[in-house]
């Protein structure tokens, strides 16, 4: 398999992390949605990563989709987002919740990153920040007591998802630590964790 994108993007480095924690062997081409346009484009008409190319040539796009047939390759039993009831709807609650949370602070990065200074809306940058932080704040208050994992006493989505989110927020001046510091020693502790390690930019 051929993962297609940089692990700075949170999405492709969702993926990299359910690749590593399931054990699938595969290779990756770091290349940026912005930086390598034509390259994206040639696996991804929407000339965004991730994409994953299977080794039968198949193009799966979006990380959602993407993780969705790991899950399905790994067996639905034991993935990352259970297959069925109580506990795949909380999962992906939480993985909804922290991945509207990158949207929303890819928004704010976008601003600053892809206008001229005189016209980045500061206005704008700061809802966009202020929405994610509430969403990440509804998975701080869920860590009650200190905890390896947020639930199913396993890694779930919801782990990885949080994880991405903290330290995208993080990228963008959020000062975690001090604003939400049980997601933030929650993700430094998933952090020892192989397929973080491994994947870290
Ligand atoms: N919903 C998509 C979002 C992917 C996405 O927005 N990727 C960014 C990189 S972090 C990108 O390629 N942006 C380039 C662009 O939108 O032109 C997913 O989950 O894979």
């Amino acid at each position: 398999m051929l993962l297609i994108g940089v692990n700075r993007s949170p999405y492709t480095r969702r993926v990299a992390i359910t690749l590593e924690a399931y054990g699938i062997a595969y290779r990756q081409e770091p290349v940026s949605g912005f930086g390598n346009r034509a390259e994206v484009r040639a696996a991804n008409p929407l000339g965004r990563i991730p994409a994953l190319v299977l080794d039968d040539g198949e193009v799966l796009v979006d990380s959602a989709a993407i993780i969705d047939h790991l899950d399905e390759l790994y067996g639905r039993e034991r993935a990352m987002t259970p297959a069925a009831g109580f506990d795949r709807r909380a999962v992906l609650r939480v993985a909804a919740l922290m991945m509207g949370a990158c949207d929303k602070l890819l928004g704010a990065a976008y601003e600053r990153n892809h206008h001229p200074p005189e016209k980045v809306h500061r206005p704008w940058m700061d809802d966009c920040i202020a929405q994610a932080t509430h969403a990440l704040s509804a998975v701080d208050a869920m860590i009650e007591a200190p905890r390896r994992y947020l639930l199913l006493d396993r890694l779930t989505q919801a782990d990885v998802t949080a994880f991405i989110a903290e330290r995208l927020a993080r990228g963008l001046g959020v000062d975690m630590a001090a604003r939400l510091p049980r997601l933030h020693a929650h993700a430094m502790t998933l952090l020892e964790e192989m397929p973080f390690r491994v994947t870290e930019p």
